[in-house]
């Protein structure tokens, strides 16, 4: 009889659990036609930007100068942008060719770069400037035609339901309060999706820090779904996708490299593709910071990320006062000139149709084939392997006169002598049948 219970019991209980367990996710129709424009998009700004930026140390500064919290939480009484302007952040992307903008909302200082009911620890509540920027931008990127995702921090340096430093056991930190804090973050969430207009990404970061506890993502990733199907949800955990996410990003790596130690686990899988990189080496604003890369350097990133199907996600620590230095600023002019004039080459494209090769990558739009010479090639051609279809003609994307070329089974040799070599990327179009 005790045992006959008992078994009734455990199935109930078996059925309760599997309720609660969100099923495997199926994205929604508009779920995938959102992640076939975030392909699409090809190129976007990364913003990371806090009241660490004061200090113009990079986001790590209180960390790393092991700043007492309490100390540092100090910033927030004179962190007062008064140069921020929405307009001059998203005229600044749109110029370069940007499609998007990622905007850390909440760094590891925890930080709210919002106005949120659930901290004090905001830009509103604690700090002079007592406005929200992150509202601003999210009208000025929806009036002019910008995605904007949101860059959310899962660590968190400062809060005792988080405790920081404390020891995971069983995917539960052994001090602070794992769950308020899953339930706080739920809320923050809640609040940027539905406050703020036009919201179409959730940029996760910090998993890395507690990589065995349970974060409870069926349970966030559910919520933010539920808010609206369509919104992206990415994870920088540097592992291979989890159920729920649907993009997949790599950090200072272009898919397939690991040249950081951060990729390691980073299986590819099936999800749309984004990179990040940083302007400088640092991703929050370091006055000291001046190793800028130089035009040449982000084109071609951004080109090969497009040949090995990724975003490119290129990140600018404004300074504290809301201003984007000039030395961004006049990069990015350049770089926008060389997308407007050659963009028909990455946006819209599809990459890894044919591996990178020694020469360069190959991009794909429906029947034309963009072939992005970036190293002058060994011979006096490039050779394209496996290419589907018979290629019909081929001409500089530049304009010019056609160029020779022949096709064989096992692909295309394309032929470059008497060609001008552009030295950062020669485009060569091709129409295939
Ligand atoms: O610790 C962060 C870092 O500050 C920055 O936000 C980058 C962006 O990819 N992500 C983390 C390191 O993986």
């Amino acid at each position: 009889m005790i045992k006959k219970l008992t078994l009734a019991v455990l199935v109930v209980l078996c059925c309760l659990s599997s309720a609660f367990a969100q099923a495997k996710y199926t994205p929604t129709v508009g779920n995938m036609a959102a992640r076939r424009h975030f392909q699409d998009m090809k190129f976007g700004l990364f913003i990371h930007w806090g009241i660490y930026s004061i200090l113009g140390d990079g986001e790590w500064v209180m960390n790393q100068r092991k700043i007492p919290y309490n100390d540092y939480k100090r910033l927030a009484d004179f962190f007062n942008p008064q140069e921020f302007n929405a307009k001059e952040w998203v005229a600044f992307a749109k110029k370069a060719g940007m499609k998007y903008i990622t905007v850390t909302s909440r760094h590891h200082d925890g930080f709210s770069m919002f106005k949120t009911g659930l901290s004090a620890y905001n830009i509103v509540d604690a700090t002079p400037y007592k406005k929200d920027p992150m509202m601003e931008l999210a009208k000025e990127c929806e009036k002019e035609g910008i995605e904007l995702h949101f860059y959310y921090s899962l660590l968190d340096w400062g809060r005792p339901d988080y405790a920081y430093g404390t020891t995971v056991v069983d995917g539960k930190p052994q001090a602070g309060d794992w769950l308020g804090y899953i339930n706080f973050m739920k809320g923050q969430l809640t609040e940027l999706i539905t406050k703020y207009p036009g919201v179409k990404g959730i940029w996760f970061d910090g998993n890395w820090e507690r990589p065995k506890a349970d974060w409870h993502y069926d349970d966030i990733y559910g919520t933010i779904h539920k808010l609206n199907s369509s919104i992206l949800i990415g994870n920088n955990h540097h592992l291979a996708p989890k159920e729920g996410e649907d993009f997949q990003m790599f950090e200072k790596d272009l898919p397939g490299a690991n040249t950081t130690g951060f990729s390691a686990d980073s299986k590819i899988g099936e999800l749309p593709l984004e990179t990040c990189e940083t302007i400088n080496d640092n991703w929050g604003f370091n006055i000291k910071d001046d190793h800028y890369k130089s035009t040449k350097q982000i084109i071609q990133y951004l080109v090969n990320a497009a040949g090995k199907n990724a975003n490119f996600l290129l990140n600018i620590g404004p300074m504290p006062n809301g201003k984007i230095q000039p030395e961004f600023t006049d990069t990015m002019a350049v770089v926008g000139k060389w997308v407007q004039k050659n963009g028909e080459s990455i946006y819209g494209t599809r990459g890894a149709v044919v591996p990178a090769q020694q020469w360069g990558v190959v991009t794909v739009k429906g029947k034309t084939m963009y072939a992005h010479i970036t190293t002058a090639p060994a011979e006096k051609y490039i050779f394209i392997p496996d290419v589907k279809g018979t290629v019909k003609s081929a001409a500089l994307l530049a304009g010019g006169p056609a160029i020779k070329f022949k096709q064989q089974p096992e692909g295309l040799f394309v032929y470059t002598d008497g060609l001008t070599l552009d030295p950062i990327d020669t485009i060569v179009k091709l129409t295939v049948n």
